[in-house]
């Protein structure tokens, strides 16, 4: 019988098990909806590489041989909703059931699961493009006390070989975080990302992306990111010769003029399927052992990939729906306005708000220590949070930023994703980058007129939150200090956080300021 495969934005891959052993009459479709662009208000970049790179893939599948069925946005009959659309086509051809791999969120997958016995039933297949399934998770994670990225990694370090000499990782250590630490310098020589041509099939899809969505943050003028497997690969290159000799060292480091500094800026390519996992890591462990790339670079960077990318998946598909709706910390503020448009005088804000309106791209420190620590410091709701930053960046599918923001920055998983917040005060800030400079606020002051926000707001929140975190081991030296602390400076520093979150203007969405 005759099945409809159904291709989603973000599984653009050959490799993917639902084109695998596809009978001769079988019908692959990608289906461009709106609803997907507007479930979130996602960045006009977002939009444009999902549109553009749909369609040079469904050209590809043509190439090989494939029949495809495209629905395009402006096509009349298009219903606009992935299911609705999917079950549409698969009448139009006579299919007897539609085929599709796990999608990247939650929502979709419940809908497919829920019409698994419908007059077109759903066949659901794993997604084997990752180093591990949700059930490898899963039987890892069973019977564990506590769930550790570092020891998962360390599984799949065992499991893949890669940088293994036998049964111990060379260098003689699993991890080398120690030595990537180091601050932003005056002097240093960020690579230029390169710079993709734009053929008529990407033009187009942007041209329809800035008709359709307009009214989304950001603007197409600049953008650059790789929308076919060959950019992609030209990207993943350019990476492993420019970037990642110095990924270790500046791993941590926040530049107030430099976007991607020694990041890869991959992770869309890899999200979206123009690259795999498995070549990224490949291509990086080769480099090490054919030249002097240091091991604390090629760790770190294969640790992120093959460590925090599974690890925050299996967390996803083995924690949800429940996940979802957590909120340890019980926090209940709107995200701040400026988080859409930039406007604030806290420099490291503005910055990294900026960049991201610009690039649809923030590297991690920005988003966990920046706008991540800013809202888990002020009590931004779960909710409010997530949809922002699944909005935002390019790279954003749900199974990769809801743990991320949900439970590494605001610690509303109870500690699945980290053992304590990361919060910090402006003094970290102030060490790793250089925006304190150019700011009209002062990282060295608490309280007063010029004082940094971050520092209030940090004592503000472990005071506020003294009850659920206080008992953690690894925040006993910093409740010491608050204990420590003389009652005159305590109040001191709670009324100017207060009158600070007081005046914070919030907004429940985009282009919805709300003046509180
Ligand atoms: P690099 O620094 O070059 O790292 C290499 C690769 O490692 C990345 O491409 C990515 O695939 C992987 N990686 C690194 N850190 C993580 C992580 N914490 N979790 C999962 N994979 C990781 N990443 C996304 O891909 N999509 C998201 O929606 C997303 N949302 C995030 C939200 C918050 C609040 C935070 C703190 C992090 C989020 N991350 C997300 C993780 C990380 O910030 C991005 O993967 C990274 O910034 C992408 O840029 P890069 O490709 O230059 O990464
Ligand atoms: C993000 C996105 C956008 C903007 N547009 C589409 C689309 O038109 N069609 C589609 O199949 N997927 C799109 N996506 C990605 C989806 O929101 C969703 O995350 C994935 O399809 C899940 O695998
Ligand atoms: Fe950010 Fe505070 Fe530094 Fe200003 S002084 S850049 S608000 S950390």
């Amino acid at each position: 019988s005759k099945p409809l495969l159904l291709v989603l934005g973000d599984q653009l891959s050959f490799s993917l098990t639902t084109l695998q052993d596809a009978p001769a009459n079988a019908v692959v479709a990608l289906c461009e909806v709106a609803e997907e662009a507007r479930y979130v208000p996602h960045h006009i970049h977002k939009i444009g590489l999902f549109l553009a790179a749909m369609r040079h893939f469904a050209q590809a599948l043509r190439e090989k041989g494939f029949q495809v069925h495209y629905s395009a946005l402006d096509d009349a009959d298009n219903c606009h909703s992935l299911i609705e659309e999917a079950e549409r086509i698969a009448q139009q051809y006579g299919c007897a059931e539609i085929r599709v791999a796990r999608p990247g969120e939650w929502r979709l997958w419940e809908t497919m699961q829920q019409r698994e016995n419908a007059t077109i039933p759903w066949r659901l297949l794993e997604d084997e493009r990752f180093f591990t399934t949700p059930d490898d998770f899963s039987q890892w994670a069973s019977g564990r006390k506590q769930l550790r990225l570092e020891y998962f990694y360390r599984e799949q370090r065992k499991r893949t070989g890669y940088l293994m000499e036998g049964d111990e990782p060379i260098g003689g250590k699993w991890n080398f975080d120690h030595d990537n630490r180091q601050p932003i310098k005056a002097a240093l020589d960020f690579p230029e990302l390169p710079q993709h041509r734009q053929d008529a099939l990407t033009q187009e899809a942007l041209n329809d992306a800035k008709r359709h969505f307009g009214d989304h943050m950001g603007s197409l003028d600049n953008f650059n990111l790789p929308v076919t497997r060959r950019q992609a690969l030209v990207d993943l290159h350019h990476f492993i010769d420019h970037g990642l000799a110095d990924f270790g060292r500046y791993q941590d480091a926040i530049s107030d003029s430099a976007p991607y500094l020694y990041h890869s800026r991959l992770s869309a390519a890899m999200n979206i399927g123009l690259l795999s996992p498995h070549e990224v890591c490949e291509a990086a462990e080769q480099r090490y052992h054919d030249s002097d790339v240091p091991i604390n670079a090629v760790e770190g960077f294969i640790r992120q990939i093959l460590g925090w990318r599974e690890y925050v998946r299996g967390l996803y598909w083995t924690q949800m729906p429940s996940y979802k709706g957590a909120n340890q910390l019980g926090f209940e503020r709107d995200l701040p306005a400026f988080y859409w448009d930039a406007d604030t005088d806290m420099r490291c804000l503005q910055s990294a708000i900026q960049m991201t309106i610009d690039n649809s791209y923030a590297h991690h420190i920005q988003r966990l220590m920046v706008t991540g620590n800013f809202a888990l410091l002020c009590g931004v709701t779960p909710e409010a949070l997530c949809d922002w930053y699944l909005a935002v960046y390019a790279d954003a599918s749900e199974w990769v930023e809801l743990p991320n923001t949900l439970g590494m920055v605001l610690h509303a998983d109870g500690g699945l994703m980290g053992s304590k917040p990361y919060c910090a005060s402006g003094k970290y800030i102030d060490k790793m980058s250089d925006h304190c400079q150019l700011c009209r606020y002062s990282p060295k002051q608490v309280t007063g007129a010029k004082a940094c926000p971050f520092n209030s707001l940090y004592w503000h929140f472990l005071e506020t939150n003294a009850e659920r975190l206080s008992k953690n081991p690894r925040m006993k030296l910093i409740y010491g200090s608050l204990n420590r602390m003389a009652d005159e400076k305590r109040e001191a520093i709670r009324q100017q956080a207060e009158h600070f979150l007081d005046q914070l203007e919030t907004s429940p969405g985009y282009g919805q300021p709300c003046h509180t």
